[in-house]
């Protein structure tokens, strides 16, 4: 591989130019080569500026994430950095594209910064459960402020050139496509005006009440419950203030390394990675997908409009077709809203919404308008007959070669297809609601359909901005599926003497956002029980039926929208239902089961061990591609906490054995629902990892 970092002297001027695709990483090469140029300049009396660049896409994004759990090899970036300052001539960051972590880290180290209007800047150190770990937490303050730089780094935001600007991050815009030249001719302006290093460090921070650390930290024990990281940035920025620049450097380092020998940034690293592999599937490999410009969404309900709404703000055309003029207009209405919410917010200019509606989005209830549609996403009642009907109509109006999607969310794809002259064109495209927030998209494949159709699937999903999950056609597909095991552990649990607060609150407590009861109260109590009625024909008379929530139903009680369901719902917010005891209590006396204390770590065992387990048999089914599948779903669609990696991730970290072994103990109370996974039990006796599996 060529040199990653070439140095050249034009006109008294060293120039940096740092080029290690895809996004200018800081791997052990690029640090060696920017010591290296750096130990030149000092060697040199003929240089009187330097200027660092990144060629191609962007300036440095960060330290090399791949290297991290190997053993670190010198030249340590800290040290690079302190380098980079200690120069004897003004250097120059020249920035575009992302300066990110290590790469602002990087730039703060270097003496001035122009930019271009487009460069964004960040410390996302945390999102990856660690913290700026070369000086960020130390030179940010003392150039931004202390709060500016505790929101930046406690939150690991993007900030685009205007704001980094405004807080003295960067010295100059510069509208050009010539980043060299652009720090080129700033490098020669400041030789001209007799400009000296201007080092950061040199710089005595702004004092601060101690309060707004104190804020910080009670902010984020709410906000970032349970997480090591945040809370060890807030305490390197306070070592900004309280000690001298090396103490504060060295501080920040101790506080850096306990973070990375954490479960929580293994976790959070994993599921960066997991979220850029999941898009790497077999069958697409190499395979073109169809061109995408104009969608068709079949429903203009709170799924389709999301969908819609999904679609038109990543500039794409969109018809929704409605059975008629006063559901055309109900959609039109929705789809208002939502992009309205966008405005709201400030996600999307007054203009840019008046421009979509008038330009881009067309509610009919015409078929024929799908006429010219490259893709078309059904969200209709989730019923088969309707589906059919719906399909049967798409397949004699749509192009050929045009994608039909369904979004049903456990209906039968490869049915769905028969349905169609063109099977091979069909495929299940599972949005979450609300469809323009969730990011999770199962891309369910059915037998008959063709890899350019599942590749297409996946460049949508990445024109949506979605992380797109390759599923099996079954009952659930990934999520769903899982999401109905492990419910009924805590049902099981609840059985067994816990009360489904207790469930909810030992799962909160674990990092859940929501408890499982409190998330049936929001989506409706009737959902589940639709769904149970549904599967109650097929049901295995081994199973041991929790019916509790029956007994809500029964009564009308569906959740917020009834304003009573587990929970009851008034102005002074949620309240346990007493009710729901009673029910439990009948339940127990008529199964004869005798209540006994659940602690809270076996409520969260047992939902964890019934999630892993119906996970590992996705994997094995193939339902799933990889254990990392399974990871990026749960993530993504379902609220599990992310700096603990995703069920799969979890399981390697208690260790297999552990989960094998509880699902053992908890069959001894019902040996239907605890029946351990082929997969488990054999990685167990190999004493591989679920990770052995992603890298399989
Ligand atoms: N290290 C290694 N690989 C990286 C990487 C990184 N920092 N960033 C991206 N990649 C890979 C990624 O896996 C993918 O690989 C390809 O580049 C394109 O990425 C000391 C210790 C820069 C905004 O957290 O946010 O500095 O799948 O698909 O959508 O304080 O990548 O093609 O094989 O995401 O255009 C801090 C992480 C590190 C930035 C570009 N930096 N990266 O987004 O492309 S810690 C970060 C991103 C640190 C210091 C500490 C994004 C991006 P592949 P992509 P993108």
């Amino acid at each position: 591989m060529s040199d990653p970092v070439l140095l050249e002297i034009t006109d008294d001027i060293a120039v940096i130019a740092i080029a290690n695709p895809p996004v200018n990483a800081l791997s052990h090469s690029v640090r060696q080569g920017l010591d290296a140029a750096f130990a030149e300049i000092a060697r040199r009396d003929d240089v009187k500026a330097a200027v660092i660049y990144g060629t191609d896409r962007t300036f440095i994004a960060g330290a090399d994430i791949r290297e991290f759990g190997k053993p670190p090899q010198e030249p340590f970036l800290p040290d690079l950095i302190n380098r980079i300052e200690a120069c004897a001539v003004p250097v120059v960051a020249a920035l575009h594209g992302t300066a990110l972590g290590g790469g602002l880290e990087v730039a703060l180290g270097a003496h001035y910064r122009i930019a271009v209007p487009s460069a964004r800047f960040g410390l996302p150190e945390v999102t990856l459960g660690i913290l700026p770990g070369a000086g960020g937490t130390q030179r940010l303050p003392r150039l931004a402020g202390v709060e500016f730089a505790l929101e930046a780094i406690t939150s690991g935001r993007q900030i685009g050139a205007e704001e980094a600007l405004a807080a003295g991050v960067i010295d100059r815009i510069s509208d050009t496509a010539d980043i060299r030249e652009m720090g080129l001719s700033y490098a020669r302006e400041l030789i001209a005006s007799g400009a000296q290093p201007r080092r950061t460090s040199d710089i005595a921070p702004e004092p601060v009440s101690p309060d707004v650390f104190e804020q910080a930290r009670a902010k984020l024990a709410k906000k970032a419950r349970g997480q090591l990281a945040p809370q060890n940035c807030v305490k390197a920025v306070e070592g900004a203030l309280s000690l001298p620049f090396a103490e504060g450097l060295a501080n920040e380092r101790a506080l850096f390394q306990e973070l990375m020998e954490s479960d929580q940034r293994a976790a959070l690293i994993h599921a960066f990675f997991a979220e850029r592999q999941v898009a790497k599937v077999p069958e697409i490999n190499g395979v073109e997908p169809r061109a995408i410009s104009r969608i068709g969404v079949i429903g203009g309900g709170t799924m389709g409009a999301g969908i819609a709404v999904s679609a038109l703000l990543t500039g794409l055309q969109v018809t929704l077709i409605e059975r008629d003029a006063e559901a055309v207009s109900r959609a039109e209405t929705n789809v208002a809203k939502i992009l309205q919410g966008s405005v709201k917010r400030g996600k999307l200019t007054q203009e840019k919404f008046d421009a979509i509606m008038r330009e881009a989005f067309e509610a009919s209830a015409e078929y024929a308008t799908l006429a010219t549609a490259d893709v078309v996403i059904e969200a209709v009642f989730e019923s088969m007959e309707v589906k059919k009907e719906v399909f049967t109509k798409l397949d004699a109006i749509c192009k050929p070669g045009a994608v039909l999607a369904s979004n049903t969310s456990y209906l039968d794809v490869n049915e769905i297809a028969a349905m169609t002259t063109r099977p091979q064109d069909v495929i299940g495209l599972h949005f979450f609601s609300p469809a323009h927030v969730m990011r999770l998209l199962e891309i369910v494949v059915a037998d008959e359909t063709a890899p350019d159709v599942t590749a297409t699937g996946f460049a949508l999903a990445k024109r949506l901005k979605k992380v797109a999950v390759r599923a099996g056609v079954c009952d659930g597909f990934i999520g769903n599926r899982i999401l109905s095991h492990y419910r009924k552990a805590g049902d099981g649990a609840v059985l067994a003497g816990a009360s489904p607060f207790e469930v909810d609150r030992a799962l909160v407590n674990f990092g859940l956002a929501m408890g499982p009861y409190a998330v049936s109260d929001l989506a409706g109590l009737d959902i589940g029980w639709a769904t149970r009625k549904r599967l109650a024909p097929t049901r295995d008379p081994r199973e041991v039926y929790a019916e509790f929530a029956d007994r809500l139903c029964e009564a009308g009680h569906f959740g917020r929208k009834t304003g009573k369901g587990f929970y009851v719902y008034d102005d002074g917010g949620q309240t346990p239902n007493a009710e729901v005891i009673d029910h439990i209590a009948e339940e127990r006396a008529a199964k004869g089961i005798a209540a006994r204390e659940i602690p809270e770590q076996e409520i969260v065992d047992r939902y964890m061990a019934a999630m892993i387990n119906e996970a590992a048999r996705v994997v094995e089914e193939g339902i799933a591609l990889r254990p990392l599948d399974v990871d990026v779903t749960l993530l993504n669609g379902y609220g599990f906490p992310r700096w603990r990696g995703g069920p799969m991730q979890y399981a390697d970290t208690v260790g297999l054995e552990k989960v094998l072994a509880d699902i053992e103990r908890f069959a001894q109370e019902d040996d239907f629902l605890w029946q351990p996974a082929p997969l488990l039990k054999r990685l167990v006796a190999e004493g591989k990892t679920f990770a052995d599996l992603n890298n399989a």
